[in-house]
Formats: C-alpha cells, structure tokens, sequence
C-alpha cells in the first residue's frame, strides 16, 4: 500500500516532517512518501494562499496518479482542494482537518483545535461547519504562530502551542484538542505529556485512515459529483488540464 502525503505549501524541510510522522504510525509494508508542488505559497495562512496551493495539490494528485498511489493525505490544515482532488481519483483522499475532527468526536463529546495565526481560525471555523463538526467543537484557538517558526527552533513555538492548549483544557470544557497545522506533526508526544489531554494530530490521523480505507477496498466514489471532471479544453497557462 502506498500513502501519498502532500504537503500543500512548498517548504521542503516541512514535507520531510510529514513524512516522518506518517512513517512514524503506518504499519508494516505501508509505503509512505511526501511531496510538495513545485510552486506556491511556502506556508498558507490565508484564503488567497489556500486558492493557490489547490493548484499545486491537484497537480500533485495528478503525479500521483501516474505513479499508482492508493491513498493521497492534504497535509494542511485548511484541505485546500479536497473535493477536486477526489474528482481527480478513484484512490481515497484525506484532508487532515477532517480526519483530525473525526477521530476527535470518537474519543470525546467535546475538542478544541489550536492552530497557528488567529486569521486562520475561520478557515478551522468553516471546515467545522461544512463537515458537520461544528457542534462537537467549543472553540478554535490560535497560538499566534506563523506557520514558518514552526521550523525554526528558536520561536518557542512549542511552549505557545502548549500555552494554548493548557488555556483550552482548563477554560473550554474539551476532551481532547485538535492541533491545527500540519507542521505541528512532530510535536504531537510532547503536547501530550504536557497537557494531559488526548492530541488529535491530524497527518497521523490521516494515515491510519487512509490505511483503513484501502484495506476495506473503500475509493472515493465515481458515481455522482465525485465522477472523473467533464474532459473539455482548458486554455491559455491551463490548456495541460484540458484534452
Ligand atoms: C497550515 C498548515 O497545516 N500548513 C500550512 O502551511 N498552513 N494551516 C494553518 N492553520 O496554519
């Protein structure tokens, strides 16, 4: 079985966490390898980086495809392109939100997620709501991180994430927290130890997932919405999508 995690934001020493912590919880003989498109945002922390690293993630699904691979992950918290990376394969395809969410509502009737930059609470916020999470979650906090100190050892970012999430364990009511980025990946034990809540980490959660999916022979759907796109011409810097 081969997992594909991409990274949607093109900072490789991220794509390479990724890929450890997947490593870290697949079984035996699962193949898991990460990538990140050649070109977009190095980090997304907005709704304009999230629209153009879609791009660099449909093209990763399509790569992906020529290469045979079961079961594709969004490593980023937003899923940036999810519905049209499914259109693009009959393999399953993950966000790491919503796997993140799901797993979080099996272990505990309440979770809070604590991801990066406050701006990016609402793009948590409308994923709750279109998933139909939104009542299992009590709040979306930020640590007011940008996404690049994650990879810099010297912002602390791991003291303000466990910060937040104390202030979320203590004030919100929660169960267990959701981190919001998946470059907190491979901070997931020591959270853990320190907080005394269950850590739902997305891209690990999204993993034994997609694990589950391919050994239950369970693909993304090719009857209705989810059906290979219409084939049509695209034009101008596009026209490779098009036939
Ligand atoms: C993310 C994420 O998971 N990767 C990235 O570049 N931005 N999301 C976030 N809320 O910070």
């Amino acid at each position: 079985m081969h997992i594909r995690l991409i990274n949607p934001n093109t900072t490789a020493s991220m794509t390479e966490k990724i890929g450890a912590a997947g490593l870290k919880v697949a079984a035996a003989g699962t193949v898991v390898s990460a990538t990140n498109p050649d070109a977009g945002p190095v980090s997304i922390e907005s709704h304009f980086d999230e629209a153009i690293s879609a791009v660099g993630v449909l093209e990763e699904i399509r790569r992906g495809e020529q290469e045979g691979v079961d079961a594709y992950v969004i490593a980023c918290f937003g899923d940036p392109g999810l519905l049209a990376a499914r259109e693009l394969t009959a393999a399953p395809v993950i966000g790491i939100a919503e796997a993140a969410f799901h797993l979080a509502t099996l272990i505990s009737t309440r979770f809070s997620v604590v991801t990066t930059l406050g701006r990016t609470c609402i793009i948590a916020e409308h994923l709750l709501q279109s998933y139909g999470f939104a009542h299992h979650c009590r709040k979306v906090r930020a640590a007011e991180i940008p996404v690049l100190d994650l990879e810099d050892d010297g912002a602390c970012a791991l003291g303000r994430i466990v910060d937040e999430c104390r202030r979320a364990r203590d004030e919100d009511g929660v169960g267990s927290i959701v981190l919001g980025c998946g470059g907190m990946a491979d901070l997931t034990d020591e959270i853990r130890e320190a907080v005394g809540l269950p850590i739902v980490e997305g891209v690990t959660a999204a993993v034994k997932l997609a694990e589950s999916l391919v050994s239950l022979r369970l693909g993304t759907s090719k009857h209705g919405d989810l059906a290979f796109p219409r084939s049509k011409p695209f034009t101008g810097r596009f026209a490779y999508l098009g036939n």
